[in-house]
């Protein structure tokens, strides 16, 4: 069990006091380090010796994906190459990747509180972790295997897909805890159903779900049809990946916040001011110890709100809610991060069709469908059906290899999707989540 006691339970004024330190080495290696930042703050006319306490945060430039996206693939990277032992990558805006790199010390810090988080769901040694996160670019897989290796609980890496292969290893293996995202434990679930395993056959306990956003009655059709406790995780690969907060046995609603690591705040998008705890907004985060990629005050674009009221299990640190939505346009289909911006990247170098699309996200069973309505001039579509079948793969093809995402491609009439006066409805999203 890793339950930093010491940390985890301390008084406000303690942990505040642990903040600024971090804070304050954190400025001052990041200023002497990373141009982009030095300039940011400069324009600013902020001095890392101007943060004399936590609210001088305040002062500090916000960092959002533009940045990411401007200083692409390794430039806010605050220490050599050399130095970054692993990266991981997930989807940018348009055609570029979010890239972060991670130092041996980061991966420890990583797996320590990854570790932390599955401690929180009353994960131990002895238990058997069935670790469904894909591996790869992706941080849901490697993140949580790390910090179950960590807590010396026995990690099987099955990453995702292959659903009957799965549940036989569930069952062969005595699994007790499954990670993965929520929307693919209803998807084992009913494929349990389906080649008739019930869950009395498992020994699974605890499900930890998050990558996406989830109701509260997708929680309890996860516990019914499993037959366990479902709670929450939440992270973002430019934080650190999964292990930024943790919803534990206790807490009816709402995820601790690893604050000596991750420093959030709440503040309005339109205006940026900061909120004041209780209130709803976009949850900013600083890293105040990571090494190869730290952000300061990182605009995740989730919404959500924090809150202090203690908690059954006697953590002090601050619960975030569940994240009921985002401020921008980004979708998360079957898992990857899809932003609207990158469909149209592909559409603009693709001769023969139009600006003009749509995305539809569906769900059948349990599975986000995205199916992309698009276009097409008024010289093919008087062309033969053969010619705008292949047009359509074409567009599938390309937008699976940007994207990674299997989507419909339909080819519509010109003219035909409608025009709007104001912001495109780019995106229609008929999931009920
Ligand atoms: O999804 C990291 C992760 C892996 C978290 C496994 C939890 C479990 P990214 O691919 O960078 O990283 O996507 C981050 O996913 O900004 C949220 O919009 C969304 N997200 C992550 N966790 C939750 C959650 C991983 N529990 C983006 N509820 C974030 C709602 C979530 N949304």
């Amino acid at each position: 069990m890793i339950w930093v006691e010491e940390i985890e339970t301390l008084p406000r004024s303690g942990l505040e006091s642990i903040q600024l330190k971090r804070l304050q080495a954190l400025v001052h290696r990041v200023y002497a380090t990373v141009l982009p930042y030095r300039a940011k703050m400069d324009a600013a006319g902020v001095k890392p010796s101007d943060i004399l306490s936590l609210t001088d945060l305040r002062k500090l430039p916000y960092t959002t994906k533009d940045d990411l996206r401007d200083n692409y693939p390794f430039g806010l990277f605050a220490t050599p190459m050399d130095d970054v032992i692993r990266v991981h990558a997930s989807s940018g805006t348009t055609g570029k990747s979010t890239v972060v790199g991670y130092t041996a010390a980061d991966i420890d810090l990583w797996a320590s509180v990854m570790a932390r988080c599955l401690t929180m769901a009353g994960v131990t040694r002895g238990d058997m972790v069935h670790n469904a996160y894909g591996y790869g670019l992706f941080t849901g897989g490697l993140g949580a295997h790390y910090g179950i290796e960590a807590l010396g609980a026995t990690v099987i890496p099955v990453s995702g897909g292959n659903s009957r292969r799965q549940i036989t290893i569930m069952r062969d293996f005595g699994s007790t805890v499954l990670l993965s995202t929520p929307s693919y434990a209803l998807n084992l679930a009913d494929a349990m159903a389906d080649v008739g395993v019930s869950p009395e056959e498992l020994k699974l306990r605890v499900g930890i779900h998050g990558a996406e956003p989830w109701s509260q009655n997708m929680r309890e059709e996860v516990e019914r049809k499993l037959g366990i406790r479902a709670v929450d995780i939440y992270g973002l690969s430019e934080i650190i990946g999964p292990g930024v907060a943790m919803e534990c046995l206790h807490s009816e609603h709402g995820m601790h916040i690893l604050e000596d690591n991750f420093l959030p705040e709440i503040i309005d998008p339109d205006t940026l001011e900061p909120l004041p705890y209780g209130e709803t907004g976009e949850l900013v985060f600083t890293t105040l110890t990571k090494e190869a990629f730290p952000l300061i005050r990182y605009r995740t674009k989730d919404i959500s709100r924090l809150f202090l009221e203690p908690c059954g299990c006697g953590r002090t640190l601050v619960r975030m809610e569940k994240v009921t939505g985002r401020t921008d346009d980004m979708l998360i289909i079957r898992g990857v991060n899809v932003f609207p911006s990158q469909v149209e990247h592909v559409l603009v170098g693709i001769e023969g069709v139009e600006p003009h699309y749509q995305i539809e996200v569906t769900r059948e069973g349990n599975l986000d469908v995205m199916a992309v309505l698009v276009e097409v001039s008024d010289d093919i579509f008087s062309d033969e059906i053969k010619v705008l079948e292949n047009l359509s793969k074409k567009i599938q093809a390309e937008i699976k290899d940007m994207l990674g995402v299997t989507c419909k491609v339909k080819l519509v009439e010109p003219r035909s999707i409608q025009r709007s006066e104001g912001k495109a409805q780019r995106v229609i999203d008929k999931r009920k989540l």
